[in-house]
């Protein structure tokens, strides 16, 4: 009979032959300070519009209603960490994609290697259930008492080799846990680079990152049109930022690590324009996999029009005058915001004039404020 410090054993390499690059074990009790961090977060109201996460806190703090008997879990790290494929040729590829979404959605990417390690698992007579980021469970609590990295000022954990650009998941089984926490040392020192490099100063003094702030909460997870605030600072971002994590010197300290997340050029560098002229389900078709489909078509479509309005380029204004005739009201008007950040030229003011007509009200007044020069300026 194999004892369980051989069984987890076994398990800790099978995941690291799998591909995935660390991997360590926790116990499944969920220490009071996290929760409460967790609360904490909610109560400031910092989780934006992610009404779900409330209604989670439950859950979050008792591993056992994700999986019941959970005694300890083996906490998986994959750096996307990637070289930047090339930009393909042709299309209006001006936007920035998070790293993580270059390859296809981690959850689905994942998938079949987690399954394979449930299989392994029970070949040893482990009960165990495998989830990434669907789970609901506090992942980087998990990973920093694994000690797999500490949780930086970004609050992202951080890992010595492997840098910041890191995705998590996890395996929960019924083993015993190990005897001994060795809860990560935080390396971040007196550094503040990712606190002074966001561009929307979204990272709170005591580490949280408020979500009310964030790009990437903005181009990912929020709907409806973006704050006025952040759409100059919003730069190229098209989907997700990693802005707090490409600066963090442990990032550059990292090598490039086999990865289980293969780049697409076509997900690290889009072609603008079928955000603007798929249909919904076009768009679910041809984005099915990837992290796009998670902002959904319009979302995209919304993102693209302020990156095209900040890039300032003449070239683009066709597409901008599409976009003020699309379905969705947060596009016409992320358009008409971005067309008043053009010189004022009769085709842009005849179109924008024509916004003045809208049935939405927003896209009205965005329309006024754009023919007004309000924008111009930002
Ligand atoms: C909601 C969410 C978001 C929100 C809010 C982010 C945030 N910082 O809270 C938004 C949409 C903004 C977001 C953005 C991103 N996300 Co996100 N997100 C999540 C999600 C679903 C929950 C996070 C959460 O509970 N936040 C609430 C805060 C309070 O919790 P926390 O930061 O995790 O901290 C806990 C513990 O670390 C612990 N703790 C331990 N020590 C200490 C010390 C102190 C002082 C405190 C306060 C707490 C604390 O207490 C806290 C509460 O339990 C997780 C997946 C999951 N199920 O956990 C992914 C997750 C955190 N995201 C991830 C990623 C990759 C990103 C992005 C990089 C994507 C991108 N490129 O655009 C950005 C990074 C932004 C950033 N700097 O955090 C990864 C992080 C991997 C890693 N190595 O850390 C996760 C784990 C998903 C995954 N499975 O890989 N995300």
């Amino acid at each position: 009979m194999p004892t369980t410090d051989q069984e987890r054993d076994h398990l800790q390499k099978t995941v690291l032959a799998l591909g995935f690059d660390a991997a360590a074990w926790v116990g499944a009790a969920v220490p009071a300070r996290d929760i409460a961090a967790f609360q904490t977060w909610l109560e400031a109201g910092m989780h934006a519009g992610m009404d779900y996460l409330p209604r989670s806190v439950a859950r979050r703090s008792d591993l056992g209603s994700s999986f019941a008997g959970t005694k300890s879990v083996l906490v998986l790290m994959v750096s996307h960490n990637h070289a930047e494929p090339e930009i393909p040729t042709g299309g209006t590829r001006v936007g920035r994609v998070a790293r993580y979404a270059w390859s296809r959605d981690y959850h689905t990417a994942l998938k079949p290697f987690l399954e394979e390690l449930e299989r392994a698992s029970l070949a040893l007579g482990v009960r165990a259930k495998a989830y990434v980021d669907h789970g609901l469970m506090l992942e980087r609590s998990l990973a920093s008492r694994a000690g797999l990295g500490w949780r930086g000022r970004s609050s992202q954990i951080i890992s010595q080799s492997l840098g910041a650009l890191t995705t998590l998941a996890v395996l929960l089984t019924d083993l015993e846990p190990p005897e001994s926490e060795l809860e990560h040392l935080d390396r971040c020192g007196t550094c503040t680079a990712c606190v002074k490099d966001c561009p929307t100063n979204a990272i709170t003094p005591d580490r949280f990152v408020d979500a009310r702030r964030c790009l990437s909460y903005y181009t990912i997870e929020h709907r409806g049109s973006i704050p006025l605030e952040f759409r100059a600072s919003l730069g190229n971002h098209l989907f997700g930022c990693d802005d707090c994590l490409d600066v963090c010197p442990w990032t550059n300290h990292a090598g490039r690590f086999s990865s289980l997340l293969t780049p697409e050029p076509e997900l690290a560098h889009p072609d603008l324009e079928p955000f603007f002229t798929l249909s919904s389900n076009h768009f679910e078709k041809r984005f099915a996999g990837t992290a796009f489909s998670r902002a959904r078509r319009k979302g995209m479509a919304r993102n693209a029009a302020l990156v095209l309005g900040n890039a300032r380029d003449s070239s683009f204004t066709g597409l901008l005058e599409l976009g003020l005739h699309d379905i969705g009201a947060e596009v016409r008007e992320s358009c008409a915001w971005a067309l008043g950040r053009f010189k004022p030229e009769i085709r842009i003011e005849t179109a924008l004039t024509r916004a003045l007509q809208d049935s939405d009200p927003n896209v009205v007044s965005t329309a006024r404020a754009a023919l007004n020069g309000e924008f111009s300026t930002l």
